[in-house]
């Protein structure tokens, strides 16, 4: 495989500053020469980092840095498109409003390549807010609204050519919902599995369902990996903790199923706060959850034995 490295030093999406240096902290964790060692070709295609903002305004006071958001949005969406024709896009962010660049992008592709597209969400939250209904203002909280072609940005961020069908989007990890999220959600076929979800059935079996419905679809699977679905304990460094996340071996679990289905056609890490890091410890959790989604095993196995 051809993994593509791409730098995404996004911050203005979240309310604390730090997340710019995630792609730095990954690189220095060793994402490519742990992509090298599973037989990979690594190519990293360095930062992106958007020149041009337009002077927006919208009427909820709330929205923090909307000009910076939109352009980020607007370049990521060209990244995407482009970096996706072939390989394997790796996106190292930065926080979460990146995925309302990347994964239209993604959509845009998949589309011209005439395959169904899915997205797999692990996080704490579900980013469900319009710019309506934003109540802190921090843009990373919307990108599946937008990508999914809900009501509330309409004038703001870009008109979407292939929005993804909710249905195709399965939620993992779930634990911080909002008041407006939850009713947005209701009506759209999103599938969310909370953490009681995974408490009940275990994480392997909420995610075999899932993919067996990309499998069976002859999907194109996008991964997108939020620092917050793992537990605080494993994974400090982030902004937004909340207890109660994934642990070490359930995160892995997931990575190594996602691998051996061989569905997976991008990823993105996001919301890695090198700032608030333990000794590079949750940069280094990334490159190994990465090495397992890209092959790392313990002990030999045949591939698709879940
Ligand atoms: C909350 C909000 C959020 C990520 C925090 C939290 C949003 N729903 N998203 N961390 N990745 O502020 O809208
Ligand atoms: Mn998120
Ligand atoms: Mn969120
Ligand atoms: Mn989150």
């Amino acid at each position: 495989m051809h993994c593509k490295l791409i730098g995404v030093p996004l911050q203005d999406g979240a309310l604390r500053l730090g997340c710019e240096m995630g792609p730095s902290a990954l690189r220095t964790a060793g994402m490519k020469p742990a992509l090298e060692e599973l037989g990979h070709r690594v190519s990293d295609l360095g930062n992106v980092v958007p020149t041009e903002f337009e002077d927006l305004r919208h009427p909820n006071p709330a929205i923090r840095r909307l000009p910076e958001i939109v352009a980020w949005t607007k370049l990521l969406a060209e990244v995407s498109y482009r970096e996706s024709e072939d390989g394997m896009p790796i996106f190292m962010g930065g926080d979460h409003a990146m995925a309302a660049g990347i994964i239209p992008g993604l959509s845009r592709r998949a589309a011209e390549k005439q395959r169904p597209f899915f997205v797999l969400w692990l996080d704490a939250h579900t980013d469900f807010h319009s710019l309506e209904t934003t109540g802190s203002g921090n843009l990373h909280g919307v990108p599946v609204a937008y990508f999914t072609g809900q009501p509330g940005f309409d004038g703001y961020l870009p008109a979407l050519p292939h929005p993804v069908d909710p249905a195709n989007v399965c939620m993992i990890g779930i634990r911080s919902v909002d008041p407006a999220e939850r009713k947005a959600l209701k009506a759209t076929g999103v599938t969310i599995h909370d953490m009681r979800s995974i408490d009940e059935h275990g994480v392997a079996a909420v995610l075999r369902d899932f993919i067996a419905m990309v499998e069976a679809a002859d999907g194109l699977l996008h991964v997108s990996l939020d620092v917050d679905f793992l537990d605080p304990s494993v994974a400090p460094a982030v902004g937004t903790t909340v207890p109660g996340g994934a642990t070490f071996r359930e995160a892995h679990l997931v990575m190594e199923m996602l691998h051996d289905s061989g569905l997976v056609a991008s990823l993105d890490l996001v919301e890695l706060n090198p700032f608030l890091d333990e000794r590079g410890r949750t940069a280094t959790l990334l490159v190994d959850l990465t090495a397992s989604l890209m092959g790392r095993q313990v002990m030999d196995r045949p591939t698709r034995s879940y």
